[in-house]
């Protein structure tokens, strides 16, 4: 009987997994069978945007926590896939930062034009994964949401790709009960226009709190006060932006920090981060992590240690998204294929260890990407994932973490040079700050003008 493969979850993750082996297989190769399960009913992960929160039609969490007027936060050039450039899906340049609906739509023409979406099994959430060690399978059990029906069978195989920004990290601040504002995580951040003419804090100092907060200054916020527990995020803000130190408790409609100074706010929107959530899992291949660059356990950043027949895409703090999600699955798929052949359990886990110390020694941001774009190396030497040239996009992401200290309200409006085509991107049509409408449409309808080398 062929071997099988289960999926979890159709987002940028999975459809690797998928398209990593569709490819083996156009060349040639046997390949597993394979199933990927998705819980929403369209695949893309968390590029699928809804207005809901909380629960949806089928009583299943909300997986996304993408909002309305969200511009990619780094140049699409550093994501791009190594085998379908935007150029191709859009048929011509555009600019580097493109809102929401515009990478959702290449993710998806990717998924198309590599025809997977057969494997693909939509409103059909995994309810839990155990293995048996005397029959060396695994048991995964799913729930079609539409039938409402539970089945389960069984797998040589687990890639978990069912992303790890879902699940909000919701900390307690003494007063917030008797807050007299709206309290909100940022998972359920749908849109700023509500925020239009409010004092808002953002607690956090990361991506989610910097981008949530430019946004509201955008959509007409009367001021944005964030509030950082390790170190300021430290860009140059405008005037009615400022940060300040962790939050220590709320009066009334007062927030109090750390050094004694105090702001009047109508809503405080808690920007810290998410869990690695995956209740469906059995204890013993459960991953258990705080956001980072290389989580516990997952030797290459993939295979669980104890049992390498599962395997984990995507669970890094990124840098890198599409196209490390990529040279994780086409290593894996390697693995599975019997192209490269794994170590000794002892040897993963010095390896583990290896990375893990070189993790710990990162002292900037600049090391932080210093550091994935070696892992991308590692990934990628030994397989067939079309080049990539991951020193041009570690000096992209650079350019880029420059920008945003430059100028934080501008750096969408910069240009970066695709490592595929070559071509320097196109200026957008109209500067982000005043570029109120994100649908497709808009970005892409109006001529973009050439950018200066
Ligand atoms: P996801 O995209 O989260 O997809 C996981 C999929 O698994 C989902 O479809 C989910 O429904 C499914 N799933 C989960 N549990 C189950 C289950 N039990 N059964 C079945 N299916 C399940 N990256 C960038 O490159 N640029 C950006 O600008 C950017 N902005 C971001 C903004 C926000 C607010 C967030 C939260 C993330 C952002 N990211 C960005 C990072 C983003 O996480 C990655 O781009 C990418 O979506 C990760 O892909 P994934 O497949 O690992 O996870
Ligand atoms: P991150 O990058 O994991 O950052 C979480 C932030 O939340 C970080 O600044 C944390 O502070 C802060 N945090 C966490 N817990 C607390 C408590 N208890 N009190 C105060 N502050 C806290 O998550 P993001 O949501 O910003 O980004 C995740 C992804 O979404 C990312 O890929 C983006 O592209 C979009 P710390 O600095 O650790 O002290």
């Amino acid at each position: 009987m062929a071997e099988r493969i289960a999926i979890i979850g159709a987002g940028p993750s999975g459809m690797a997994v998928l398209r990593a082996f569709e490819s083996a297989r156009r060349k040639g190769a046997d390949i597993p069978e394979m199933v990927c399960y998705e819980r929403q009913k369209d695949c893309g992960g968390i590029w699928n945007y809804t207005w809901r929160t909380g629960t949806d039609e089928f009583g299943e969490p909300v997986h996304a926590s993408m909002y309305r007027y969200l511009w990619s936060n780094g140049p699409k050039e550093c994501l791009e896939f190594a085998d379908y450039s935007f150029e191709e899906h859009f048929g011509r340049p555009i600019p580097s930062f493109p809102p929401r609906a515009v990478l959702h739509d290449y993710i998806k023409g990717r998924i198309e034009r590599s025809g997977i979406m057969h494997y693909i099994k939509l409103s059909t959430a995994v309810r839990n994964v155990t293995f048996n060690e005397e029959t060396q399978k695994f048991t995964v059990t799913v729930k079609d949401l539409v039938a409402d029906t539970l089945t389960s069978s069984e797998f040589d195989y687990v890639f978990c790709g069912s992303g790890h920004f879902s699940t909000p990290n919701i900390p307690e601040f003494p007063g917030l009960t008797h807050f007299l504002g709206r309290t909100l995580h940022s998972h359920d951040f749908r849109s700023a226009d509500e925020f239009a003419g409010k004092d808002v804090l953002c607690v956090g100092a990361s991506y989610s709190s910097e981008d949530i907060g430019i946004q509201c200054h955008k959509y007409g916020a009367k001021s944005v006060t964030f509030s950082w527990r390790t170190r300021p995020m430290g860009f140059k803000w405008p005037a009615r932006m400022d940060e300040v130190p962790l939050l220590e408790r709320v009066e009334g409609k007062t927030a109090i920090f750390k050094d004694g100074t105090k702001k009047d706010v109508d809503a405080i929107i808690l920007c810290t981060g998410y869990l690695h959530h995956h209740p469906f899992m059995e204890d013993s291949l459960r991953l258990k992590s705080r956001n980072r660059l290389y989580p516990p356990n997952l030797y290459k950043g993939i295979f669980w240690i104890d049992n390498p027949k599962l395997m984990y895409i995507g669970m890094q703090d990124q840098f890198y998204t599409f196209n490390m999600f990529d040279a994780q699955a086409w290593y894996a798929r390697d693995v599975v294929l019997g192209r490269i052949k794994l170590p000794s359990k002892s040897d993963m886990f010095d390896d583990i260890q290896k990375w893990t110390e070189m993790e710990e020694a990162i002292p900037d941001a600049s090391g932080a990407i210093d550091f994935q774009t070696e892992y991308m190396r590692d990934l990628l030497a030994p397989t067939d994932y079309p080049r990539l040239d991951v020193d041009a996009v570690a000096k992209m992401f650079k350019d880029w973490e420059h920008h945003k200290m430059d100028d934080i309200l501008t750096y969408r409006d910069r240009s970066h040079k695709s490592v595929l085509t070559g071509t320097l991107a196109p200026v957008h049509h109209t500067p982000w700050m005043k570029a109120a409408d994100d649908s497709m449409e808009a970005f892409l309808n109006q001529p973009s003008r050439v950018a200066a080398e």
